[in-house]
């Protein structure tokens, strides 16, 4: 049967660009799905280019204004792959001309902002998404079902880091490019917005909500060249963010994340303690996830370190791949992401994490940002 299509408008041609437009160009090759994704149009301001991006990802037209896109009759989804300054506006008016529309992280660049875009997607009544495509990795889905289970039993704690250390050197300029992320204008906030925002939204998943924080923040380089203005400038962001908290669920939180981590490149790891068993996860080798179960019989109780590539429904996403051992990567975690939005798009379904699902995030980062300046306790929301 000829499947129905959903007709993408995308916004943005870099990494994010990139890695959806791959997921689309895949996922019905892997999934059984009533609809399909058409690449109808890119946009980007800059014309050679995004044809250039339209052309080698099969998008049939571009547009240089992503006004003109949304008032397009012939897209039904718009996909914001975007600096974060851009994502309130852009959704407000694709809510308002009826389409669905596809987020990047983090929704928004505050809680006010990503407020009035729920309020904008609820009223327009859209099917709405936020990409934190980590929870579609399958050794996380695995441990979401796990947690589920309850077979952790009561949680005491959710520890998470997201290390990297690619701003170390003050010669790194701000703004421009992909440098948007040093600049506060465009990013809202550095670590904590771009990294620790997914750590968030991992941890409200598996461990339920977040009551309270007390953070710390660091700017090590306190100046570095604006490339648009080409003068030397504060650096507004945050380099380096560490915080605790109580989830509502009685368990203690501890995250931490850095662009100062010389050696670490994406390190996203979490680990989950609870009464009977413990989880942890780690992005450099994430199609693993580790297991402690306290009921094992003594002689051989110790860490399991389960390949999360088996068939038959236990391991997620996996039979939709290839022969139970091989693993898949990071682009699958958007393949599967897109799957399941067109599925839940066929059902009328919401999918998350959606708009108001990501404005939870948003409210913690907020609450993380204003008890580092602080210096204090801040409730959340
Ligand atoms: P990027 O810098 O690689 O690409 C940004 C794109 O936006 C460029 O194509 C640029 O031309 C375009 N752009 C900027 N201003 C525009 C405008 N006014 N109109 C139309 N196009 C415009 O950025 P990247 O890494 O793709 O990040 C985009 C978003 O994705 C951000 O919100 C970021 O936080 C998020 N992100 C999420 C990731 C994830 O793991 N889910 C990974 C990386 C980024
Ligand atoms: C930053 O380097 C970055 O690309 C983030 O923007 C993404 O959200 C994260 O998934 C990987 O790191």
């Amino acid at each position: 049967m000829a499947k129905k299509e959903l007709r993408i408008g995308m916004i943005g041609y870099g990494f994010m660009g990139r890695a959806h437009s791959n997921a689309y160009a895949k996922v019905n090759h892997f999934f059984d799905l009533e609809y399909r994704p058409v690449l109808a149009a890119a946009c980007a301001r800059n014309a050679e280019a995004v044809q250039a991006f339209a052309d080698n990802w099969g998008y049939a037209s571009i547009e240089t204004d992503w006004r003109k896109l949304i008032e397009r009759s012939d897209i039904d989804a718009i996909d914001i792959c975007v600096p974060n300054n851009l994502h309130r506006e852009i959704a407000i008016a694709a809510a308002k001309a009826g389409k669905a529309i596809l987020c990047e992280k983090p929704l928004s660049m505050n809680t006010q902002e990503g407020e009035e875009m729920c309020q904008a997607v609820e009223a327009a009544g859209v099917p709405n998404m936020v990409w934190y495509n980590y929870r579609r990795v399958p050794a996380v889905t695995l441990a979401k079902n796990i947690v589920d289970s309850g077979q952790l039993g009561k949680i005491f704690h959710y520890r998470a880091n997201f290390l990297q250390d690619w701003t170390i050197s003050s010669e790194v300029p701000q703004g421009g490019g992909a440098l948007w992320r040093l600049d506060a204008a465009a990013a809202g906030s550095g670590v904590t917005g771009d990294l620790l925002a997914h750590c968030i939204d991992t941890a409200l998943w598996l461990n339920g909500g977040i009551r309270d924080v007390v953070a710390m923040t660091e700017t090590f380089v306190k100046e570095r060249m604006h490339v648009e203005t080409g003068k030397v400038e504060p650096v507004g962001i945050d380099d380096a963010c560490a915080f605790l908290c109580h989830f509502e669920n009685g368990s203690l939180g501890l995250f931490e994340s850095t662009r100062y981590a010389r050696g670490h490149k994406a390190l996203y790891t979490f680990e989950i303690n609870g009464e009977h068993g413990s989880v942890r996860w780690d992005l450099h080798d994430l199609h693993r996830l580790e297991f402690f179960d306290h009921r094992d019989a003594g002689a051989t109780r110790g860490w399991r370190s389960i390949h999360v590539t088996d068939h038959g429904g236990e391991h997620p996403y996996m039979d939709r791949w290839w022969v139970p051992g091989l693993q898949i990567g990071y682009e699958h975690s958007f393949v599967h992401q897109v799957a399941d939005f067109l599925a839940g798009y066929a059902e009328g379904k919401a999918v998350g994490p959606t708009f108001r699902d990501a404005l939870e995030t948003q409210k913690v980062c907020d609450a993380v940002l204003a008890s580092a300046a602080g210096r204090n306790w801040q409730a959340v929301g």
